[in-house]
C-alpha cells in the first residue's frame, strides 16, 4: 500500500518558549496539539526552549518536544525561525523578556500575572500597543477564560440570561503550602513572584469576574494575610541567606487574600484567594447573581455549569447542571463526543489555538496586555488597601 503524503503540512510558525516548569509543560502540550485538534492556518514549529542551565534545559527540550534549546533567551530573539515568544517564567522576568521580544518583532504570549508591578505592566501595555501598530501582537495567558463552561457562561451573561448583575462571588482555593515545612519556592518570594496568593491565583478570579460580566472593577478594599513567616530553604531559594544558622528563609508574600469591590456596572464583587484552604486542591469557583438568574462554576467540576433561571415559576425553578460538552459549546466540538469531558490542559490548547489564529489573521488576541494591566491595577489597589489597614473595626 503506498503511503500518501497528506499535503497537510503548512508553512511553520516558529515558537520559542522561555521557561519549562509547570506552565512550560502545560504550554508545550498546547503547542504540540493545537494544530492537531483545531484547523489552524499554520503549523506551530516548536523550535527552541530556553532555560538557565544547559543540562536541565536540554532534558526539558527532549521531554516536552522542542527541536532545540538555549540558555540565553536573548539569542533566540535574533533567530529568523522564531516568530512567537511564549513567556513561561516567574513574573520578575516578564517585562524584560516581553519588551525585548516585541522590540525584536516577535509576537508574545506571556503567562499571568502580566508583571510584578503596575509600572512594569504599564510599560508592557504601552509597548504592546506600539508593536500592534507594526503588526506584532501579544496576549496575556489568563487560560481559564478558555474553559468551555466559562466561555459558555460569558455568552449566557452577554445574552441577558442573568439580567442585571448584582453579585459576583469568586474564590480560588488551594492548600499546597498548608504544611509549614513546605520549602521556600519562588512563588513565596516577592522579588520573584510579585505577590503570593493575590497575584498567583487571585489574578485569575479578578480577570474572570471581568471577563464573564463585561464589567470592570472601579474600587476595592481588602486584606492580605501571611500565616507562615519562615520556611525551609531549597536550592531554588537561591540568593537567600539562612539567618542565624537555621536553614530557613523569610516568606515575603501573602498566603491568603480576601477583598471586595464595586464594578462600573454597579455590581458588588467578593473575592477569596488562598493557599490554606485545607482539602481544596484547585477549587476555582465563580458565581454571578443577577435579577433574572444566576450562574455558578467550580473548576474541580470543570465540565459543568450550574444555571438558575429566575423567570421560571418558583415551583419549577432550580439550578440546572449543564454538561458543557456538546459540539456547539465553545471549543468542545474539536474534541470528544458529548459527556467525555476535558481537563486543565485543554484550556491551554484553546489559548494557543486562538492565539495562532489571531496572529495569522492580524487580529488583536484577547486578553490583551491592557487587560493584564487592568488586573495588575486591581492587585495593586488591594495591596494598598491592605497596607492601609483601614476598615477594621474592633468588636
Ligand atoms: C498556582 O499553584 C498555579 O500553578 C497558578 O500559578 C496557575 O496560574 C494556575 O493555573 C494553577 O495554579
Amino acid at each position: 500500500m503506498s503511503v500518501h503524503e497528506t499535503g497537510a503540512v503548512r508553512p511553520p510558525l516558529g515558537v520559542a518558549m522561555i521557561g519549562y516548569a509547570f506552565m512550560g509543560a502545560a504550554h508545550s502540550q498546547a503547542w504540540r496539539n493545537a494544530h492537531r485538534f483545531f484547523d489552524l492556518p499554520v503549523r506551530p514549529a516548536m523550535n527552541v526552549v530556553c532555560g538557565r542551565t544547559e543540562s536541565a534545559t536540554r532534558e526539558a527540550a527532549e521531554r516536552l518536544g522542542w527541536a532545540g534549546w538555549s540558555t540565553d533567551w536573548r539569542d533566540v530573539l535574533a533567530r529568523d525561525d522564531v516568530q512567537v515568544v511564549d513567556i513561561c517564567t516567574p513574573g520578575d522576568t516578564h517585562a524584560e523578556i516581553a519588551l525585548a521580544a516585541l522590540e525584536a518583532g516577535k509576537h508574545v504570549l506571556c503567562e499571568k500575572p502580566l508583571a510584578n508591578t503596575v509600572a512594569e505592566a504599564e510599560q508592557m501595555a504601552a509597548a504592546a500597543a506600539a508593536a500592534a501598530a507594526r503588526g506584532v501582537l501579544s496576549s496575556v495567558g489568563f487560560s481559564y477564560r478558555r474553559t468551555p463552561a466559562l466561555a459558555y457562561a460569558r455568552e449566557l451573561v452577554a445574552d441577558g440570561a442573568v439580567g442585571t448583575v448584582r453579585h459576583i462571588r469568586a474564590q480560588y482555593l488551594q492548600d499546597w503550602i498548608v504544611d509549614p515545612d513546605f520549602p521556600l519556592v519562588w512563588r513565596l518570594q516577592k522579588d520573584k513572584a510579585g505577590s503570593g496568593a493575590l497575584g498567583d491565583i487571585g489574578a485569575h478570579i479578578v480577570d474572570l469576574s471581568q471577563f464573564l460580566t463585561g464589567q470592570r472593577l472601579t474600587e476595592v478594599a481588602g486584606h492580605l494575610t501571611r500565616f507562615v513567616e519562615r520556611r525551609p530553604l531549597t536550592e531554588s531559594s537561591s540568593g537567600l541567606s539562612a539567618s542565624g544558622g537555621s536553614r530557613t528563609g523569610e516568606v515575603t508574600v501573602d498566603d491568603a487574600a480576601v477583598f471586595f469591590g464595586r464594578t462600573d456596572g454597579g455590581a458588588l464583587a467578593t473575592y477569596e484567594a488562598t493557599r490554606f484552604a485545607t482539602g481544596r486542591k484547585n477549587a476555582m469557583r465563580i458565581e454571578v447573581n443577577g435579577c433574572a438568574g444566576s450562574l455558578a462554576f467550580d473548576f474541580e467540576s470543570m465540565n459543568e455549569l450550574q444555571v438558575y433561571d429566575a423567570t421560571v415559576p418558583a415551583r419549577d425553578a432550580g439550578f440546572r447542571r449543564i454538561l458543557v460538552t456538546e459540539p456547539d459549546h465553545p471549543y468542545t466540538g474539536s474534541w470528544w463526543p458529548p459527556g467525555h469531558g476535558l481537563g486543565y490542559e485543554h484550556t491551554f490548547v484553546h489559548e494557543v489555538a486562538d492565539f495562532v489564529r489571531d496572529v495569522c489573521s492580524g487580529t488583536a488576541p484577547t486578553p490583551s496586555f491592557a487587560d493584564g494591566l487592568q488586573v495588575q491595577r486591581v492587585l495593586d489597589a488591594v495591596e494598598r488597601s491592605s497596607a492601609d489597614g483601614a476598615g477594621w473595626t474592633a468588636i
